[in-house]
């Protein structure tokens, strides 16, 4: 992750005008640390501050594998302002070797920490190591201790700045006992004790082994507005990335909803399965043909009073392995089916990957990609070229003619309805003449 400041905004980085770059990674399965370099000057590279993780007593004890891409923002605590990074907790090897859901020594963690050069300033402590702005994990050494927190947190968190004035006000993680949580932010806090709330808002992993689902990827948060009714809309599937060639464990694709928009929730519910609409069977899809009146009406009935739904992943081992995307009420998302016939681990794997298109609101297919006149529940997903892990799904804006999707080098998507949402948007100052 870089941090690339032009105080001038003339795009040359110059150090004496306060312009800096900043170059922040982590170690994946190398290790526990994240580094941070200023390389503001090219041929001069200077190592800016170190995390060590696991030390014992340290802030950073609980800090695994650094999985995690900080995410940039600025924070506001007791009337100081902070440029932050944010990350979670990462990864604990120990879940490779995990069959059923276990919980992890570390990992299981959420850090604000100082992004500049570590300093004195703002009762800073310069001893090459960033301070701690605000943490979230399970014991009392946390700013909000939070006991169920209890599994790793591989993935990059999704944070959002829901009234744009700079500052976060929401944070979505999900971990490795298919746990989803949400963290409210209040930036007028006193203290960093009293800077977020939080708590589990789903729950989808079981005690047996197949039901032992894992989040390793980013939640992909929306704002959907369906029919006058605003929501945001937390996608993510599970699928157990240290393993893809895993068959045992049954993997689905999860569509969380929240009319929490703007402001905290009253209470932190976690929904379970049981409370999200299972739409595997398509049968708010196919047009209700399978269905009696009345047995679309209960269906319907049962859709609008869950809490989202979820869609499950039927072909044997069948997993997903990259974050999500919604562009105009589409979730688009890839999936990975293993195919390991040789059963020899020294060829290389070869399996299946796939792209879904579906409807936010409810998980219908919205495309007829197999061009046979209707939109069943086959037409949810594409075959990709392919015979790797796909990688997530990226919306591409040209300069001329229609946004794609691109996977990879592939774009499988065709004509997916950008409808008026990807309009490139200009705009200009006029200046004052007397200036
Ligand atoms: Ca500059
Ligand atoms: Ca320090
Ligand atoms: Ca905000
Ligand atoms: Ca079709």
């Amino acid at each position: 992750m870089t941090w690339v400041e032009d105080v001038n905004s003339d795009n040359q980085i110059v150090a004496e005008d306060g312009d800096h770059v900043y170059l922040y990674v982590g170690m994946r399965r190398g290790g526990r640390n994240y580094y941070a370099l200023d390389v503001t000057d090219r041929a001069n590279p200077v190592l800016m501050w170190t995390i060590i993780g696991g030390q014992p007593g340290d802030d950073y004890e609980q800090l695994g594998q650094t999985w995690s891409a900080p995410v940039r923002t600025k924070v506001n605590i007791a009337s100081t302002v902070e440029e932050v990074l944010v990350f979670a907790g990462g990864y604990h090897p120990g879940q490779d070797d995990a069959a059923v859901k276990t919980a992890d020594a570390y990992g299981n963690a959420v850090f604000i920490v100082r992004a500049g050069p570590d300093s004195n300033e703002n009762g800073g402590n310069e001893d090459g190591t960033p301070d701690v702005i605000w943490s979230a994990g399970d014991g009392p050494s946390f700013d909000l201790d939070l006991p169920a927190m209890d599994y790793s947190m591989p993935a990059s968190p999704k944070v959002l700045d829901m009234d744009h004035d700079g500052y976060p006000d929401q944070l979505y993680i999900g971990d490795v006992g298919g746990q989803l949580w949400r963290f409210d932010f209040s930036n007028s806090a006193v203290s960093a004790a009293t800077y977020a709330t939080a708590g589990i808002i789903g729950s989808i992993s079981g005690i047996a082994s197949n039901d032992a689902r894992r989040f390793y990827h980013t939640p992909d948060v929306s704002l959907v507005n369906q029919s006058g009714y605003t929501f945001l809309n937390i996608a993510m599937g599970s699928g157990f990335h240290a393993h893809p060639l895993n068959e045992v464990i049954d993997d689905r694709f999860y569509s969380f909803r929240s009319s929490d928009v703007f402001a905290p929730p009253a209470s932190y519910v976690a929904k379970t399965e049981s409370d999200i609409y299972d739409a595997t069977a398509n049968l708010l899809g196919t047009e209700g043909d399978s269905l009696t009146e009345e047995d679309l009406a209960a269906e319907i009935a049962q859709f609008t009073a869950a809490s989202g739904w979820l869609m499950d992943l039927e072909r044997s081992g069948e997993k997903v392995l990259a974050n999500s995307l919604t562009v105009n009420n589409q979730v688009i998302f890839t999936t990975y089916e293993p195919n390991n016939t040789s059963g020899s681990g020294c060829t290389a794997a070869i399996g299946t990957s796939r792209v879904y298109v579906v409807s936010v609101v409810d998980g219908v297919p919205l495309l007829d990609v197999d061009e046979d006149g209707d939109k069943d529940k086959t037409d949810r997903s594409l075959t990709l070229s392919t015979s790797s892990i796909a990688p997530e799904p990226f919306a591409l804006v040209p300069e001329t003619g229609d946004p794609i999707i691109l996977v990879g080098p592939e774009t499988p998507v065709e004509d997916l309805d950008f409808g008026n949402l990807s309009v490139r948007t200009y705009w200009y100052q006029k200046m004052d003449p007397a200036d």
